[in-house]
């Protein structure tokens, strides 16, 4: 069977397994974010803190990479530290998959990626940062993340902070509205917007309560409409930038970009890290908290699940 044959790829780690097997719920998360998304050695302390969150709330955290021609779902602390700091891991979405993998060399998953391998490995819950997204200007570059298209089809639920503001973020939405992905919000009606808690745009349903949550996207795939959801959560106000801030630095970044000629899968982690470098490091401590706070609503989102799943006879 196709599945069988795509699941021999699969290195499941030993906490991994054991909590499959004890029926403990798992949380994804992605790796594109420590090996691209944030400098050493703040990206690796940050993933430990991030997965410890999410065992002292009582789910497994299963962080994906791609190592040695295997997928990897959940990482040692070996691992984590390789994919932080080699500087050579591969940024990993669905088109590249096959070839890191079919060559054995070190591959940091995306969103999109990230979702490909959780689904095979049967986690439906996976925690990141922002998701990507349809680029500014994108109606001359065609510069849109296959994070959408993967939304589109693989189900998968995506809890984020929103999408940043580096991003056309009302075409964001209307993309995802297209593919029939819905957008759920909590603890405020509003799509967020990373490192600024509101977009300005309105998510399609509000649902705080984590059983509600875990009822809507049951729903959505007891009726056969396969296709993840996203679960947009915003940075807590303590740690929340100013939007004329960002919107400024934004605008300087991606004139950045323009002017040195970036294309292609090293745009997103262009605007981040010329971002960072303006912020002298503030937004870095935005996008810490604003994982850990994503990391809790996964994490709740899990536990509901599974007890959902039980009450329901098991449907999974
Ligand atoms: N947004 C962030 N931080 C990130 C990313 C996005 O705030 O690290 C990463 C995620 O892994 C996301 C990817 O899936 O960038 C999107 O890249 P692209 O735009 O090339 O599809
Ligand atoms: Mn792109």
């Amino acid at each position: 069977m196709v599945v069988d044959l795509a699941r021999s790829w699969l290195a499941l780690s030993t906490p991994v397994t054991a909590a499959q097997a004890a029926g403990r719920p798992l949380v994804a998360l992605e790796s594109t974010i420590i090996a691209h998304g944030m400098p050493y050695p703040e990206n690796v302390r940050t993933a430990r803190e991030v997965e410890a969150l999410i065992r002292d709330a009582g789910a497994e955290p299963a962080t994906i990479a791609l190592i040695g021609g295997r997928i990897h779902i959940g990482l040692s602390d070996d691992e984590l530290e390789l994919l932080g700091r080699s500087g050579r891991a591969h940024k990993v979405s669905r088109r590249d998959l096959p070839a890191v993998l079919a060559s054995g060399e070190l591959g940091a998953t995306t969103v999109a990626g990230t979702m490909i391998c959780a689904a095979l490995a049967g986690i439906e819950v996976f925690v990141t940062g922002g998701i990507g997204g349809v680029h500014r200007g994108a109606p001359q570059s065609f510069d849109i993340s296959a994070d959408l298209q993967e939304l589109a089809k693989t189900s998968v639920v995506v809890v984020c902070a929103g999408a940043k503001s580096i991003l056309d973020i009302g075409l964001t939405l209307e993309y995802l509205e297209t593919h029939g992905v819905p957008v759920l919000s909590c603890e405020q009606d509003n799509f967020a917007a990373f490192y600024t808690r509101d977009s300005g745009f309105r998510a399609d349903f509000r649902l705080d309560d984590p059983a509600a949550q875990a009822r809507f996207i049951r729903t959505k795939w007891d009726l056969g409409l396969a296709g993840g959801v996203v679960l947009s959560t915003p940075v807590p106000e303590a740690a929340a930038m100013r939007r004329e801030e960002i919107d400024a630095l934004t605008h300087q970044a991606l004139a950045e970009a323009a002017a040195q000629g970036i294309t292609g899968k090293a745009v997103t982690p262009f605007l981040l890290a010329h971002i960072k470098a303006m912020t002298g490091g503030r937004s870095l401590a935005t996008n810490i908290a604003l994982v850990k706070h994503n990391a809790e609503v996964g994490a709740r989102l899990a536990l509901a699940f599974a007890r959902a799943g039980r009450s329901a006879g098991g449907a999974a």
